[in-house]
């Protein structure tokens, strides 16, 4: 009788592990889901989830389900507004701030003062050890006219010290922000 009721309590305490250890996975995944995407989006990803989950076969089933969740994560992904996290004026001639720090992720925005008389630029001078050519490109401005300009936002998605100068005024305006975790 006593040993029973051991097995028993150990089966209980088994089960109530199993729940507590599946609901933040579950959660969480809800959480990804539900950050980016409409209504709308949101119930036809379960129309198409559904479908895919009357597929018999198992691999071609889960393929399906794959392929649904990773169409609507790069939906709600793209959908999600940045946040500016840094705004950096541009004057003439100066950057102000000359230096500050964000997080991966955030966006960083310039705006040019209105009393400017000369024209300038936003140029990478140098960034993070992995940053693409692409992202490189992205980052930098043609020369702008004195007023009536900005710039971003853009996202920075690597971690490490980004160095800009306007390329017009390299010795007066440098700005640097440096991307943590
Ligand atoms: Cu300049």
């Amino acid at each position: 009788m006593k040993r029973a009721a051991a097995w028993l309590s150990v089966g209980i305490v088994a089960l109530a592990l199993g729940a507590a250890g599946a609901a933040p996975t579950s959660m969480a995944s809800t959480d990804a889901t539900a950050s980016g995407l409409t209504a709308k989006q949101k119930r036809a990803k379960k129309k198409a989830l559904k479908k895919c989950y009357k597929i018999r076969n198992k691999a071609k089933r889960k393929r399906c389900v794959k392929n649904v969740n990773r169409k609507y994560k790069k939906l709600s992904q793209s959908q999600v507004k940045p946040k500016v996290a840094v705004t950096v004026g541009v004057n003439d001639d100066y950057f102000s701030p000359s230096s500050s720090t964000m997080k991966k992720g955030q966006a960083i925005k310039w705006v040019w003062n209105n009393n400017n008389r000369n024209a300038h630029n936003v140029t990478l001078v140098s960034g993070p050890a992995g940053l693409t050519a692409k992202d490189k490109y992205n980052l930098t401005t043609p020369n702008s006219p004195a007023v009536g300009y900005t710039f971003g936002p853009k996202v920075l998605n690597q971690t490490g010290t980004y160095n800009f100068v306007c390329s017009l005024h390299s010795t007066v305006m440098v700005f640097s922000v440096n991307v943590t975790n």
